[in-house]
């Protein structure tokens, strides 16, 4: 029997209060990339909930999960996903939440074809892409931190923290090839 319409198993969430951040994926394959995602947001002590929703695979999952994303308290959602990468935007169809997408890099063509298909969204429905692969997907969970600041005194104050950091690790090492 088809499990499609199977009642959605509750997300993986962070130990540290009702998730804020929805990171969704469309295989377990993809966490790998998405892991990087769910690292930054635990740096910062953003909560968050980590889950494989597959627009194409399990699509009634993904419209219960986008369509109650907001009532459970999300704010943000990060999708990734690769190949014919449609779940940022179908999922961004589903809520107004912001939604950014994490371009996966595929096997055959190494993420372009996940960049094109996220990146590409027509005119009325928004998706933030960010770069193909790990860094797009530790940028996602980033921006996301500096969406949450701009209301959050504390969380604004670890990114400028953060920051400063990451500037003097640069000028503390200005020889190359020496880490
Ligand atoms: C997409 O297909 C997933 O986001 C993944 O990146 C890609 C391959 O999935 P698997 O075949 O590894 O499950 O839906």
């Amino acid at each position: 029997m088809s499990n499609a319409h199977a009642p959605n198993p509750a997300p993986i969430s962070s130990p540290d209060g009702t998730p804020k951040v929805g990171i969704i994926m469309g295989s377990q394959s993809d966490w790998a990339t998405m892991c990087e995602t769910a690292q930054i947001l635990a740096d910062f002590g953003v909560p968050f909930e980590c889950q494989v929703v597959s627009a194409h695979r399990t699509p009634d999952r993904l419209f219960d999960y986008a369509k109650s994303a907001k009532s459970r308290g999300l704010a943000i959602i990060i999708a990734g996903a690769g190949g014919a990468a449609h779940l940022p935007g179908m999922c961004a169809s589903q809520t107004d939440l912001p939604v950014l997408g994490v371009p996966v890099k595929s096997s055959m063509l190494s993420g372009w074809d996940s960049l094109l298909s996220i990146v590409q969204m027509p005119k009325g429905v928004a998706v933030g892409t960010l770069a193909i692969g790990t860094a797009g997907a530790y940028n996602a969970g980033l921006l996301a931190v500096q969406m949450l600041a701009i209301s959050d005194e504390k969380l604004g104050n670890a990114v400028a923290e953060f920051r400063a950091k990451q500037t003097q690790s640069i000028l503390d090492n200005p020889v190359p090839g020496i880490i």
